[in-house]
């Protein structure tokens, strides 16, 4: 099987003027937005040019089918509110090289996806939640993004796409290649990390409801301040987690919206985002409780009201060995000395999948480290090397 590297590179750079931001390479296209369904409907375009059956379930995950059993490879083709060019996309249009690889090469059958709002304006990794029956149909129709629109609403502007749900009983198991996003390789000087685990992740949203008042007029002592109380909490968050946590666990206050957000009024209410994520567990669950006992300390030591949110979360999951094997044999090859095995601190649409079939994932490195940000870039020789090992790899698995 031999991939086409300028076939794919010219892919990757028509997907990405699809909702081009304007800024370097960065792209905006969050799920259901305008530029989402145009990529989508691009993409279903070039997956029945490389002879494959288009079909889009109710989420708005676009598949590429191949006849009979075949191994599904891809990723997700949303972004974040200002994303990088590669994050997911680089997975979908990785596939879809791979399957005309194949089909040139007159094997294996390979089925490409592009997951819907993996980036979670919605949710956590939504579209393939609901695929793989983590989330229902109608819990994930209620989720609401931050300005309040709800999934079940913002995905009727697919409907006239969707033919209906997608058998995953087809598929005898899935790859994704995807961006490391973070340092490791790219410090290392290196070109491939084929993945052993995905960490877990908690997600919710904290509200602190405190007074409204006038900020010349209320002393410092008899404000309950809503903002201060926000502050106070990650300051000593900090502290708290300090016997819990290693070196690899992050958590992250992304989102803050204070009620009524004006210089001269003392903000009565504070709503959140908190999200942490680990390799363990056990771990993720003593950390809610260190965060749910001090939001709700804070708040009755200044006389505010806590309240919080749904959580949504995904466990650690490791990655198929027979998967995983044929990735580190493929890189060995593609890249000796220069790949490694190594965990991924972010999450992916294969932790959802592996609970439908075995999943491995690879990486290539990101520039600086860099990713859900504007300038996420990877050079163009080590993405063509992250195809090559990802078609190696089902090559290998087709003929062991
Ligand atoms: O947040 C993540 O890890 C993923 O990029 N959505
Ligand atoms: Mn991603
Ligand atoms: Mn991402």
């Amino acid at each position: 099987m031999q991939i086409n590297g300028e076939r794919f590179l010219k892919d990757l750079h028509d997907l990405r003027q699809i909702g081009a931001a304007g800024v370097g390479k960065g792209v905006v296209r969050p799920a259901y937005s305008e530029a989402d369904v145009a990529a989508r409907r691009w993409l279903a375009g070039r997956m029945r040019e490389a002879g494959l059956r288009v079909e889009m379930d109710p989420m708005g995950n676009l598949f590429g089918l191949a006849e009979g059993k075949s191994i599904l490879i891809g990723s997700h083709s949303d972004s974040q509110p200002e994303g990088g060019w590669l994050d997911g996309a680089l997975g979908v249009v990785a596939a879809l090289e791979v399957a005309r690889a194949a089909a040139e090469a007159g094997g294996p059958a390979v089925s490409v996806v592009s997951f819907q709002d993996e980036e979670g304006r919605f949710g956590v990794t939504t579209g393939s939640a609901v695929w793989s029956g983590h989330l229902s149909q109608s819990d994930a129709d209620a989720l609401t993004d931050h300005r309040g629109v709800a999934l079940g609403e913002a995905r009727k502007v697919l409907a006239e796409d969707v033919t209906g749900p997608v058998d995953a009983a087809q598929f005898t198991g899935f790859m994704e290649l995807h961006i490391e996003q973070g340092p490791t390789l790219d410090t290392a000087g290196e070109t491939i990390g084929v993945v052993s685990d995905i960490v877990g992740i908690r997600d919710m949203n904290i509200t602190f409801a405190g007074q409204q008042n006038h900020a010349g007029t209320t002393p410092m002592h008899l404000r309950k301040d809503a903002f201060q109380a926000v502050a106070a909490f990650t300051t000593e968050l900090q502290n708290r987690f300090a016997n819990v946590v290693t070196p690899a666990t992050v958590w992250t206050m992304g989102h803050v919206t204070l009620h009524p957000n004006a210089s001269s009024i003392v903000p009565g209410r504070a709503v959140f985002s908190m999200q942490w994520r680990d390799g363990d567990a056990d771990r993720l669950g003593r950390m809610e409780a260190i965060i749910r006992d001090l939001a709700a300390e804070i708040a009755a030591a200044r006389g505010l009201e806590v309240s919080f949110g749904g959580m949504l979360g995904l466990e650690p999951v490791a990655m198929d060995a027979r998967l995983r094997a044929a990735l580190e044999a493929a890189a060995a090859q593609v890249a000796p000395d220069r790949w490694r095995i190594m965990p991924s601190g972010a999450l992916h649409d294969a932790t959802n999948v592996s609970r439908l079939m075995p999943v491995a994932m690879l990486f290539v490195p990101s520039i600086g480290g860099i990713s859900h940000a504007f300038e996420e870039d990877t050079a163009e020789h080590d993405l063509v090397a992250g195809v090559d090992v990802l078609a190696r790899a089902v090559a290998g698995l087709h003929d062991s």
